[in-house]
């Protein structure tokens, strides 16, 4: 009766299927790529904005997000879509320059702040909690323009927006995540230099802004603590991406531990460790690889020890966005590590691999590898202790207007397996799970060509309709009947969901066990 539940099969007898009742189901979008109203009642210019209006042949289809989903027009509907599911939460984002123009707090946009407030409003009157991400990648041009992430003053400019949003927001607001995935901002957009603002600098970018980055969070968390705590209650912390890393083979296993401490411990170990600052085997590799290049200090910037107090224990929880695992190995002599995102390959001499059975979806970048989200939690335990851990994004890519997205229900099925095994199993705190995404959305350099939503949604139609897809069903089913039991896998179920357009029923029924008999 269990065959189509690899590990689950194993624990049955001992796990029951159910999620714990603390645990929350949620769905994430992004303010650009949903929103669109790119300069709509007074919004400013942001980088992304820039980037796409100078240099439109970056993305896929010269494809631009001044419209997107229109989720400044339609966010009604995207809170029905949100009900409909039965989200216990949503997580958004803000657009700095929605709310502030050219970045600083003199002059706050009244028709930014009500976009957001009336979201928040309404998504509270069908009970759902928002969670806010303060900065999902849209730096105010005026910003960058002075140094960006680079700029050591933006500590206190980020904080000072913080500040702007607690003001707004934090009579309603419990949970806030300041950065998205501080390591993209700041290995994308320098390292590799593909995401705005497009400088390629390989050296010294990506680890000022790493820590920039983390000051930034720190100084918006300590002006809730210092400003807010004594009238309000909130958890902050901030959403980190994490690609698990498995060694290649048993000789690689130092290098995996080091290649995880360099690209998920330097935004998690400044927080959670006992000391505080750099995790101690990247700060060895950082010195040795910059000696070796011929500075005289590491291109590491140190934490002083008044900063790494500061920093530290400025995470309630640690948000995790999981899409994908890699393995690592030495590379040969003469062999190049080149220069990925994320782990800093030079400084580790390592290479990347796919998993063994990794499988794909749309996007080629992302081996999927459902196991991983396990280890990644179970490895962040061992590292850090009993800390909260809330999913802030997991999601898989399709390639076209398919509704019968069958393999997304199928990816959601493994991943949430794994997180259940985490939970009772491993023991681990995981607090809520959002599915990336609520619905379709403009996904950076591949424009519209990748899509992830529960929600399809048809860019050619300028009203931008949003319909169901199968995996939205599915999700909506996991959510009330709150576990991985048969039911939302029955035929019965499939039968009486699947009633949106170009559906066979019947086809779908089968196709639909067909691939969850995969699990
Ligand atoms: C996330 N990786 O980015 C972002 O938070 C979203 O805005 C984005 O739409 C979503 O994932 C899907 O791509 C990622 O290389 C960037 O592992 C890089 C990776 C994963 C996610």
């Amino acid at each position: 009766m269990f065959r189509h539940r690899s590990s689950l099969v194993q624990v049955s007898w001992c796990v029951d299927l159910k999620f714990p009742p603390k645990f929350k189901f949620g769905a994430a979008t992004a303010s650009y790529q949903i929103e669109g109203g790119w300069n709509a009642d007074g919004k400013g210019e942001h980088i992304w904005d820039r980037l796409i209006h100078t240099h439109p042949e970056k993305i896929q289809e010269n494809a631009t997000a001044d419209v997107a989903a229109d989720s400044y027009h339609k966010w009604r509907e995207d809170v029905k879509i949100a009900k409909e599911l039965g989200l216990q939460f949503y997580r958004f984002s803000i657009s700095w320059t929605r709310i502030l123009p050219d970045g600083f707090p003199k002059n706050i946009n009244k028709a930014g702040a009500k976009y957001y407030s009336d979201l928040i409003n309404a998504l509270l009157a069908e009970g759902i909690e928002p969670i806010i991400t303060m900065y999902h990648w849209e730096l105010p041009v005026k910003i960058q323009d002075m140094g960006g992430w680079a700029n050591p003053l933006i500590v206190d400019w980020f904080g000072d927006y913080a500040r702007v949003l607690y003001s707004l927001y934090v009579d309603r607001v419990k949970t806030w995540l300041t950065v998205n995935e501080a390591n993209v901002v700041c290995d994308c957009g320098y390292n590799a230099g593909i995401y705005a603002p497009l400088i390629k600098e390989t050296e010294f970018a990506p680890y000022i802004c790493n820590k920039n980055i983390l000051l930034a969070h720190a100084k918006a968390y300590r002006i809730f603590e210092h400003e807010f705590r004594h009238r309000y209650y909130a958890r902050i912390s901030l959403a980190n991406n994490l690609m698990w890393i498995e060694p290649y083979s048993p000789e690689d296993s130092e290098l995996a531990e080091l290649a995880r401490n360099h690209a998920v411990g330097r935004y998690a170990y400044p927080f959670f460790s006992k000391n505080g600052g750099w995790p101690p085997s990247t700060e060895k590799v950082m010195l040795k690889y910059s000696r070796k290049q011929g500075y005289n200090e590491s291109r590491l910037p140190a934490f002083t020890e008044e900063e790494k107090i500061f920093v530290k224990g400025t995470a309630d929880f640690l948000g995790v966005n999981y899409y994908t695992t890699n393995m690592i190995r030495s590379a040969k002599p003469g062999e190049d590590p080149g220069i990925w995102f994320l782990t800093g390959a030079p400084e580790l001499n390592g290479i990347l691999e796919q998993p063994p059975n990794a499988y794909y979806g749309h996007s080629k970048i992302l081996p999927i590898y459902p196991e991983g989200i396990r280890k990644q939690m179970a490895w962040l335990k061992e590292q850090y202790g009993d800390i909260d851990i809330l999913i802030t994004e997991n999601g898989y890519s399709t390639s076209n207007y398919q509704l019968e997205d069958y393999d997304r229900a199928d990816f959601y099925y493994k991943h949430l397996e794994q997180v259940l095994l985490s939970i009772k199993v491993d023991n681990v705190s995981v607090i809520g799970f959002a599915a990336w995404s609520l619905l379709d959305n403009f996904e950076w350099l591949a424009g519209y060509t990748s899509k992830f939503g529960l929600y399809e949604v048809d860019f050619e139609d300028p009203d931008r309709k949003r319909t169901p897809r199968a995996s939205a069903h599915f999700y909506a089913c996991v959510i009330k009947n709150r576990s991985l039991n048969d039911t939302c896998l029955n035929k019965k179920f499939i039968a009486g969901s699947l009633h949106y357009k170009r559906t066979n029923s019947a086809d779908s029924a089968q196709n639909y066990r067909k691939s969850l008999m995969r699990l």
